[in-house]
């Protein structure tokens, strides 16, 4: 049988959404965490990841997810200190590994993660989310010292005149060199990743375009292909995002479910659902009817093409007043865990009810 196993992004003893309430979601798995309090590049204590097994087993829950172990800048940038952080990315993958992870996420986008330009938008339900406006990531340039260098979402550990120096960096560099470098990450870790048989699976870039000219691979289906050729494992596999990759109305998400499932290598789902606009996007409800994905098409590629790895509700709304970490609040995820749930069930239901007949 064709299993999915559902979980849920926990940020440890900090988060005001505990264990205690995540495990009473219907039919929870797996939770995905990872150790916040060591930099990029450091290798994790053996101590802390213990630590995280212990806590979540106790609430009668699996740890075989870690999202993410974040990759250096130095390996992204291809400096010659790439290695020493390169062979300490591998000793986290030993690490996490022996403490019974399965499936590793990360991602190779330079310097900034995923870019909204406002994280609690007014949705016309009185709910709110993450929302990104094409013009309002404009009138922000890195370069100039007298914009107002900051969005939501960005890492709020480098200083202005950091953050400048790595992005001019990032603007001398073509995308070229940035597959080159993804490659010499891949041809060290992916051996490693398989010896543990731990599945990496690449997140992708959020939105999937370039921002400020900076170079963004982890985009579209040509690009995916080619990333998966890189190092052609099972181990070196995907996280599919499907309001990453949705929100460009270029990419065809169930199209990509059904050819990265049917081989074998889509090892993570992040199922959210978002609005495409002519001038960027908006964070929905999970529900097809709120955005323009059809998360019930995304699902039955993945149930008809043999997945079984794991997948979590990704970003939720914040519904009945709840406040907290913007896109990961309890409500509106566990609203989306139980609507997976159903479609889950349903898609299951009638695909074996079709081989009895
Ligand atoms: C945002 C997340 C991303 C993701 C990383 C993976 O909410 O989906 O931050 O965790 O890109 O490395």
């Amino acid at each position: 049988m064709n299993r999915m196993k559902l979980s849920f992004r926990w940020y440890g003893e900090d988060d005001k959404v505990t264990l205690e309430k995540i495990r009473q979601i219907p039919g929870m798995h797996t939770i995905v965490t990872a150790v916040y309090d060591v930099p990029p590049g450091e290798v994790w204590q053996m101590s802390s990841i213990e630590s995280l097994k212990m806590q979540i087993e106790e609430a009668g829950l699996h740890f075989e997810v870690v999202e993410s172990i974040p990759v250096h800048e130095d390996i992204k940038l291809g400096k010659p200190e790439r290695d020493k952080y390169i062979e300490n990315y591998c000793e986290n993958i030993r690490r996490v590994a022996a403490a019974g992870v399965k499936c590793i996420c990360y991602n190779f986008m330079p310097v900034f993660d995923w870019t909204r330009t406002q994280l609690d938008h007014e949705l016309a339900d009185g709910s709110t989310s993450l929302v990104y406006y094409q013009e309002q990531v404009d009138a922000v340039n890195p370069l100039q010292s007298d914009s107002d260098l900051t969005l939501p979402g960005w890492d709020q550990s480098y200083s202005r005149e950091q953050l400048k120096e790595i992005v001019a960096q990032y603007q001398a560099m073509t995308e070229e060199d940035l597959w080159d470098n993804l490659k010499y990450f891949l041809e060290r870790v992916i051996p490693v990743a398989a010896a543990c048989d731990v599945n990496m699976a690449i997140h992708e870039d959020d939105p999937c375009w370039s921002i400020f000219g900076l170079p963004r691979i982890i985009t579209c289906e040509e690009n995916l292909d080619r990333f998966l050729k890189l190092v052609d494992d099972s181990h070196n596999g995907i996280t599919l995002c499907t309001g990453s990759l949705g929100c460009s109305c270029h990419n065809d998400v169930v199209h990509m479910a059904k050819k990265y499932a049917s081989q074998g290598r889509i090892h993570f789902v992040h199922m959210r659902n978002v609005k495409v606009l002519d001038n960027g996007f908006e964070e929905r409800a999970h529900l097809s009817a709120c955005g323009s994905l059809d998360m019930y098409e995304i699902m039955k590629a993945l149930y008809d093409h043999g997945f079984c790895g794991y997948i979590r509700p990704d970003h939720g709304r914040m519904i009945w007043g709840e406040t907290g970490r913007p896109g990961y609040g309890l409500y509106d995820r566990a609203l989306g865990a139980t609507y997976l749930n159903g479609l889950w069930e349903a898609i299951e239901k009638e695909a074996e009810g079709r081989k009895k007949k």
